[in-house]
Protein backbone atom coordinates (compact mmCIF):
# COMPACT_ATOMS: atom_id res chain seq x y z
CA UNK A 1 0.00 0.00 0.00
CA UNK A 2 1.28 3.67 -0.78
CA UNK A 3 1.02 6.04 2.03
CA UNK A 4 -0.63 9.56 1.44
CA UNK A 5 2.12 11.81 0.09
CA UNK A 6 2.46 15.02 -0.07
CA UNK A 7 0.52 18.73 -1.33
CA UNK A 8 2.17 22.09 -1.88
CA UNK A 9 -0.13 24.99 -1.46
CA UNK A 10 0.61 28.67 -1.85
CA UNK A 11 -0.62 30.70 0.78
CA UNK A 12 0.59 34.76 2.22
CA UNK A 13 3.44 35.01 3.97
CA UNK A 14 1.84 35.68 6.76
CA UNK A 15 -0.31 32.19 7.53
CA UNK A 16 0.62 30.19 10.42
CA UNK A 17 -0.76 26.85 11.06
CA UNK A 18 -2.24 25.74 13.67
CA UNK A 19 -1.97 21.49 14.62
CA UNK A 20 -5.76 20.38 16.03
CA UNK A 21 -4.11 17.57 18.35
CA UNK A 22 -1.34 18.12 20.75
CA UNK A 23 2.17 17.59 20.02
CA UNK A 24 1.88 15.98 16.53
CA UNK A 25 4.68 14.56 15.77
CA UNK A 26 4.72 15.88 11.71
CA UNK A 27 5.24 19.60 10.80
CA UNK A 28 4.62 21.11 7.43
CA UNK A 29 7.17 21.79 5.09
CA UNK A 30 7.54 25.19 4.07
CA UNK A 31 9.74 26.84 1.19
CA UNK A 32 9.79 29.85 -0.76
CA UNK A 33 6.75 29.96 -3.59
CA UNK A 34 9.29 31.12 -6.37
CA UNK A 35 6.10 32.74 -8.50
CA UNK A 36 5.13 35.58 -5.76
CA UNK A 37 7.70 36.66 -2.58
CA UNK A 38 4.40 37.66 -0.83
CA UNK A 39 3.57 33.68 -0.57
CA UNK A 40 5.32 30.87 0.75
CA UNK A 41 4.72 26.87 0.10
CA UNK A 42 3.43 24.51 2.73
CA UNK A 43 3.43 20.85 2.08
CA UNK A 44 0.96 19.53 3.70
CA UNK A 45 0.01 15.62 3.81
CA UNK A 46 -3.13 15.12 1.31
CA UNK A 47 -4.47 12.59 -1.24
CA UNK A 48 -4.48 15.25 -3.62
CA UNK A 49 -0.59 14.87 -3.94
CA UNK A 50 -1.13 11.14 -5.26
CA UNK A 51 -4.28 10.51 -6.98
CA UNK A 52 -4.84 12.60 -10.03
CA UNK A 53 -7.43 16.00 -9.64
CA UNK A 54 -8.13 19.27 -10.60
CA UNK A 55 -8.61 21.87 -7.91
CA UNK A 56 -10.84 24.70 -9.79
CA UNK A 57 -9.63 28.15 -8.77
CA UNK A 58 -11.80 28.96 -5.97
CA UNK A 59 -9.92 25.92 -4.48
CA UNK A 60 -13.18 24.45 -3.10
CA UNK A 61 -14.20 22.39 -6.15
CA UNK A 62 -11.92 19.11 -6.25
CA UNK A 63 -12.40 16.54 -9.58
CA UNK A 64 -10.56 13.37 -9.75
CA UNK A 65 -9.27 12.49 -13.03
CA UNK A 66 -9.04 8.90 -14.15
CA UNK A 67 -5.42 7.42 -14.48
CA UNK A 68 -3.30 8.42 -17.33
CA UNK A 69 -5.53 11.23 -18.46
CA UNK A 70 -5.46 13.58 -21.35
CA UNK A 71 -6.32 16.83 -19.40
CA UNK A 72 -6.91 20.45 -21.37
CA UNK A 73 -6.26 23.80 -19.14
CA UNK A 74 -9.01 25.69 -18.93
CA UNK A 75 -7.37 28.24 -16.81
CA UNK A 76 -9.88 27.62 -14.31
CA UNK A 77 -7.34 25.86 -12.22
CA UNK A 78 -5.54 26.43 -8.91
CA UNK A 79 -3.90 23.25 -8.67
CA UNK A 80 -3.34 19.94 -11.24
CA UNK A 81 -1.88 16.80 -10.27
CA UNK A 82 -1.21 13.76 -13.11
CA UNK A 83 -0.78 11.43 -10.05
CA UNK A 84 2.05 9.09 -8.72
CA UNK A 85 3.73 8.17 -12.32
CA UNK A 86 5.66 4.93 -12.66
CA UNK A 87 7.16 3.44 -15.87
CA UNK A 88 5.00 1.14 -17.29
CA UNK A 89 5.39 -2.62 -15.88
CA UNK A 90 7.20 -0.69 -12.85
CA UNK A 91 4.30 -0.38 -10.79
CA UNK A 92 4.39 -1.16 -7.53
CA UNK A 93 1.57 -3.62 -6.03
CA UNK A 94 -1.12 -1.29 -4.56
CA UNK A 95 -0.16 1.57 -6.79
CA UNK A 96 -2.85 3.24 -8.87
CA UNK A 97 -1.21 2.00 -12.57
CA UNK A 98 -0.79 5.61 -13.47
CA UNK A 99 2.06 5.72 -16.20
CA UNK A 100 1.01 8.70 -18.39
CA UNK A 101 -0.41 12.01 -17.98
CA UNK A 102 -1.02 14.46 -21.38
CA UNK A 103 -2.15 18.02 -21.02
CA UNK A 104 -3.05 20.84 -23.23
CA UNK A 105 -2.93 24.35 -22.47
CA UNK A 106 -5.78 26.03 -23.61
CA UNK A 107 -5.04 29.85 -22.87
CA UNK A 108 -1.69 31.79 -23.09
CA UNK A 109 0.28 31.88 -19.53
CA UNK A 110 2.82 30.99 -17.06
CA UNK A 111 1.90 27.72 -15.88
CA UNK A 112 4.46 26.31 -12.47
CA UNK A 113 4.83 22.70 -12.05
CA UNK A 114 6.58 20.98 -9.03
CA UNK A 115 7.55 17.55 -8.23
CA UNK A 116 5.31 16.76 -4.69
CA UNK A 117 8.08 13.99 -4.13
CA UNK A 118 10.88 16.48 -4.54
CA UNK A 119 9.38 19.59 -4.51
CA UNK A 120 13.25 21.41 -5.39
CA UNK A 121 12.34 19.69 -8.60
CA UNK A 122 9.91 22.82 -10.37
CA UNK A 123 9.44 24.38 -13.58
CA UNK A 124 7.58 26.91 -15.74
CA UNK A 125 5.87 25.93 -19.02
CA UNK A 126 4.84 29.69 -20.67
CA UNK A 127 2.38 29.71 -23.42
CA UNK A 128 2.24 32.26 -25.98
CU1 LIG B 1 10.81 14.23 -8.20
Amino acid sequence: MIPPLLAPFSVSNKTELTAAIQSPNVEPTIIPDASNSSNKIMIVDNLRASAPVVVDSTRTNVTHLPPNSNYSFSGDESYVNSGWMFPKGEVPPGASPITSFTVTFENPGTYYYICVLHPWMSGTVNVN
